[in-house]
Formats: structure tokens, sequence, C-alpha cells
């Protein structure tokens, strides 16, 4: 049980004490209970898709080399992975669709509980799918836009108008290639279908569909799901903010809301401060309600409100073992069925609230958008009733946060570096062009306890910086960065090079910018894609000296990103390998050949400071094609080539 995390934050590495001494098992322990596990799992060399199987290939002996229908390696770990993308472009891409219908009722209902809060945003949307403005009030619009919207998840015909907004170039190819997404819902379809037995088994076919399964996630359902969030509950600008377990308020009905839709938490964001709440809350012994989140619908609600950070994927059981939460209400994804198993060890009361998603021991409080204000009072109502049970004794906060700033979006970086009056990303193109910034870098993803906790995240990230990339991150790994002190405006005079030094004093923007939640991952294909339209870097996003890394990537959805940013242009390196290292000719087409066709790759790379340099490299070779200027300050890692 006891385990030493070294690059894990103050807060975690209190907490695991806390659980060692009460003998609380974490997800660290069902990790190592779990060794060892099976090597065919672990090479994408397994197969269930009938009952002939399950079948397994033996990589290395005499053991079949096809499963009992003849599929081979290739076939088996390429249909894997493809039902992979199918998942986690769901979970996305449903989470879109929840966005889209909260705008029809918007549009349907004038008493709902929602509102479009940037209408602005609401008419660029309405510009791509080429609906007219002008003159409409904005619920009819709101209408119009949501039917539109919605129609991508199921039309028959046409394509999903949302990927035109990538740039020509990029449009194109994939148009060439066949892998234009037609209906979000229709790819999901069709990977499963192609994937049954006896169907595709072609492995490079299967992964053609998985493309464009991850494209209809990347530039359909996530890029749907951002943007109309950014409609109804506003555009994120930069704010100050905090991140880690100390956030929490020991004298404090706490409320932490975790899982992903903004549906739920912002509707909660608001409610927590209703002054009748406040008065129950009073009545009850506490000084307040304060209201914290962990994983993603955190960063959604840290962007849009400020509220603060709580801890991310790997924190959810250690924030229960503070004995302050009140309350743990959820949504979807990400969400441990064995918090179940912790909260028994303390008052905590735990909350499902989506339909699609309820787990044993939890209580269960249906979230109807309809009824969204009452329904999250009657939660927050419960949490308060909650407060007068705690055990005293039981209480560990650590009083570890860490100030941040986070919120940028496609536009407000624009505004940032633009200055007051003029948005646009020239100065940035310029600032690569001079040989000031190296390059972009995407550092995005989950944690997993099969490597170091955030010694990935934290690593790469300060090796990029090193070197003058400027970095934009998402998920979990901006959670990582926040609690680190990575997003603060001083970090860039500890770590950035010079040259990236000098930008983000010029414009007061931290190195790393905090773009939100893992479905915001949209907003960083609309960076590069604004950065490509502004000029002088090349005609598409594959021209760009950029690179991705998702080094502690776990879930589903991290594979469909990964994929969707393979599709668009983009070399992504990832720590432990996808599960086809057992498939050498589906590993060799992923990790190599693959970038003839879209100009992007998977790379799998274990060690991060390696990671780093990998993505050095490759924006370097970038730089070059581009014939660019040499950097302006000397870089600590040069290139052998
Ligand atoms: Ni992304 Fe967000 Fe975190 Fe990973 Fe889970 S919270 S959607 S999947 S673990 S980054
Ligand atoms: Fe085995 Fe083929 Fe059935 Fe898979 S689909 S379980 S490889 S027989």
């Amino acid at each position: 049980m006891a385990r030493e995390l070294k690059y894990a934050d103050k807060a975690t590495q209190a907490m695991l004490k806390i659980a060692e001494q009460e003998q609380i098992p974490t997800i660290w322990d069902r990790y190592d209970a779990m060794q060892p596990q099976c090597g065919f799992g672990t090479l994408g060399l397994c197969c269930r898709h009938c009952s002939m199987g399950p079948c397994r290939i033996d990589p290395f002996g005499n053991g079949p080399k096809t499963g009992i229908c003849g599929a081979t390696a290739d076939t088996i770990a390429a249909r894997h992975i493809t039902r992979m993308i199918a998942a986690g472009g769901a979970a996305h891409s449903d989470h879109g669709r929840d966005v889209s219908h909260t705008l029809l009722m918007i549009a349907e209902n004038p008493n709902s509980d929602y509102s479009v809060k940037s209408p602005e945003k609401l008419k660029a949307v309405a510009e791509v799918y080429g609906i007219k403005t002008e003159g409409k009030e904005m619920r009819e619009l709101a209408g119009e836009v949501a039917r539109a919207a919605l129609n991508e998840f199921g039309q028959q015909t046409g394509t999903v108008k949302m990927a035109q907004t990538a740039p020509p170039a990029r449009y194109k190819l994939w148009q060439q290639l066949g892998i234009v997404p037609r209906a979000i819902d229709r790819e999901v379809v069709e990977v499963m279908h192609r994937t049954h037995i006896g169907v595709d088994a072609d492995y490079k076919n299967i992964i053609k569909q998985g493309l464009r399964a991850s494209l209809a996630d990347g530039w359909g359902g996530s890029m749907i799901g951002t943007e109309l969030s950014d409609a109804i509950f506003s555009m994120p600008n930069p704010l100050k903010t905090r991140a880690n377990l100390g956030v929490m308020k020991k004298d404090h009905v706490n409320v932490v809301v975790h899982g992903h839709e903004p549906t739920l938490s912002d509707i909660i964001a608001i409610v927590s401060q209703d002054q009748g709440l406040l008065d129950k809350a009073k009545a009850v012994g506490a000084k307040g309600i304060q209201l914290s989140g962990i994983c993603c619908t955190a960063n959604e609600i840290m962007m849009r409100h400020g509220i603060p950070l709580a801890g991310s994927y790997m924190q959810q059981e250690l924030a229960l073992m503070t004995g302050v939460v009140d309350m743990m209400v959820v949504d979807v994804q990400c969400i441990w069925p064995g918090l179940e198993n912790t909260a028994k060890c303390f008052h905590t009361k735990l909350v499902t609230t989506s339909p699609k998603a309820k787990m044993p021991g939890f209580d269960h409080i249906e979230f109807h958008e309809d009824r969204a204000v009452e329904i999250a009072k009657q939660i927050i109502e419960e949490a308060i009733n909650n407060y007068p049970n705690r055990n005293s004794e039981q209480i560990n906060l650590p009083n570890i946060s860490q100030g941040a700033v986070a919120g940028f979006t496609t536009e407000s970086v624009f505004r940032f570096l633009g200055g007051k009056y003029r948005s646009t990303y020239r100065p940035l193109n310029d600032a690569i062009i001079a040989g000031r910034i190296r390059g972009l870098a995407g550092v995005v993803g989950c944690s997993n306890p099969n490597m170091e906790y955030e010694e990935g995240h934290l690593t790469i990230v300060k090796e990029l910086l090193k070197n003058d990339v400027l970095i934009a991150s998402t998920g979990c790994n901006s959670i990582t960065c926040a609690k680190h002190g990575l997003m603060t405006p001083e970090a860039a005079f500890k770590h950035a090079g010079k040259g990236l030094q000098e930008v983000c004093q010029a414009v007061g923007i931290p190195p790393v910018l905090h773009m939100g939640a893992c479905l915001d991952n949209s907003r960083i294909l609309r960076v590069l894609t604004e950065v490509v339209k502004e000029g002088g870097l090349g005609e598409d996003i594959s021209d760009l000296p950029a690179a991705g890394a998702a080094p502690e990537w776990m879930s589903e959805k991290a594979v469909c990103i990964g994929f969707y940013f393979v599709a668009s242009g983009v070399y992504t390196v990832i720590g432990r390998p996808l599960p086809v290292v057992g498939a050498p000719a589906l590993h060799k087409y992923l990790t190599e050949e693959i970038e003839q066709e879209t100009g992007g790759r998977w790379a799998f790379e274990m060690d991060p400071v390696e990671t780093a340099h990998l993505m050095l490299r490759h924006i370097d070779r970038k730089r070059k094609a581009l014939k660019l200027k040499p950097m302006i300050y000397p870089q600590p890692f040069k290139p052998e080539e």
C-alpha cells in the first residue's frame, strides 16, 4: 500500500499517506492487485467479437497465428483499436448532442433555465451552417442552429459541415482519402458493422473508417459540443483561479462536481450562490457553499466561472479522503465505480444524475434540462443536509492549492495576441517565423496508474518550454499544469526559453495555455487552422511546426482524439503504446506509413524527455521544410540531424 509518487503534487502525496494510515485502498492499489496484466490484451492480440472465440494470437511461439475465422493479428488489432475510436468518439459526440438539445430547448421553451450567453458565438456557428442571421430573434436563430447541429448526427446524405472549417488543403486531402465524415452517428455505426465477425479484414481499410469516425468526433461532435457550449454558457475568457484539493474549505459545505457536461455543472455553479441555499448552509453551521470540480467538468466551470479545480482524474477518491466532501455529484465519463468503497469510509454522499450512468452505492437524482434550477437546488440542499454528518476526526484537508490563469479559446488567444482592437494571429505567426517561438505543442490527456503520476505531463511540458515551444493544454494535463504552477504568467520566467519568455511577457500570457476540457481539443484544431489561415507557415496543418502528446493517456476518448489529430496532420506521441504492438504491419502503418497519407502519425515513447525531443525534432523538420530562420536564442536541445 505504501507508494511513493515522486512527481505528484504535495496534496496528492499527503492524501496517499492518509490512505495508507487508514488502510483505504486507492486506484494505485487496485492497479497493483491487477498485475501481471494480460500480455495478449496489451499487444492487441485477443478478439471476442464472436462466440467461436475468444481467440488469441501467439506472437512468439508456435501457437495460432490467426483467429478461428482466420483473422490475422493485424486484422484483430485494427478492429479493436477502431472500436476504441468509436467508443471514444461516441462519448464526446453524445456530449455534443446533449449540448445541441439544450440549445434546441432554449429555442422552444421561453422559460428555460438556460439562455444564449454569447450571441456572437451563436452567429459564428450559424455561418458555418449557412444560416442567415440578419434580422433574426435570438431564439429563432438558436432553433435553426440547434437543428442544423443535430442534423450532423443523423443525416442520411451529405457530410458533416463543421469539418469544412478545416484548412481547404486539409479538407481536400480528406476528400481524396475518402475520409470526410458523413454523419456522426453513422461513422460510429459503420465502425461497429465493419468490425463485426466476417466483414472488414483489411487493416488499412478498417483504420480508414477509424480515421473517418475520429474526424466525425474532432471536427464534428466535439467541435459542436465546444462551439455550442460557448454559445450557451458563454465564451471563456482568461481568468484567475486556483487548483488542488486545498481549494475546498473545512467550514463550508463542499460540493464537488465530477464528470464532463456543463449542462449540469454550469447550473450548479450558478445555483450554489443562491441566497436561500446560502442561508440554509448557515443554518446547519457552515460558513457558505464551496463548489469545486474534478476532471473535465471542472475545466468547464473553471474557465467560465473561475470555480476552482479540486483535482484531476487520479485525485477523485483522494478528494473524498479529505473528509470534507459533503457531496460528489457526477454525470458521465471518467467516474470510478470504486468511489463507492471510498465514500463508505466517510460521510460523503455520492450522486449520479444521468440516466446513462448509474452506479451501485450512489444515490440517483436524475437531472433534466427542463427543470435544471429546481434539480440543482435539490442536489445542493441534500449536500447541505449532509454537512452535519461529518466526522471531525476524519478531516484531513491539506491546505495546498496553486493559482492559475485559465480559460483561453481560439478567439481569446487571438485577442490577446492582437491587442485590444484587432483579433489576429499575426504576432504568433511572426514569432514562429522570426525564430522566437520554435513551434506549438498540444499536451493533453489523462493520467494512468500504469505510469509515474504526473511525471510525463510535467517533464514534457518543461522540456518543451525550455526550447521555446508554446503549449496548448486541455483535459487532465491542464489540471496537472495548473496544480504545479505552470499556468501563471510567471511560469514563463521560470521555465521558458528566452524567445518564448519575450512573447509571453509582451502579451501577458502563461507559457502553457489552458484551453479547456478534452472535448475542447477541438479548440486546438481551430487554433492550428487559424495559424494556417494567417499565412506564412504553409497551407495545411501538417506543414506547421507543431506536435501533440498525451503521455499518460488511458481512455478510449484519448484514442479517438489521437486519431483525429493524426488524421488532421499532427505528429502525436503517447506514452504507453496503443494496443497494436503485436500486429507488425498495423504498428508500422500507424507509426510510419500513415504519414504519407495524412501528414500525421503516431509515436509511442515511454521516456518523457525523449518524447519532448521527438516532438522538437519533428518541429525542427517542419521549420526546415518551411525554410524558417534559425532560432534567435540558443536552444538547449539540438537534434543531431
Ligand atoms: Ni479526457 Fe476528461 Fe481526464 Fe482523460 Fe478523463 S477527465 S475527457 S479522458 S481522465 S483527460
Ligand atoms: Fe475469433 Fe474471428 Fe470470432 Fe474474433 S471474430 S473471436 S478472431 S473467430
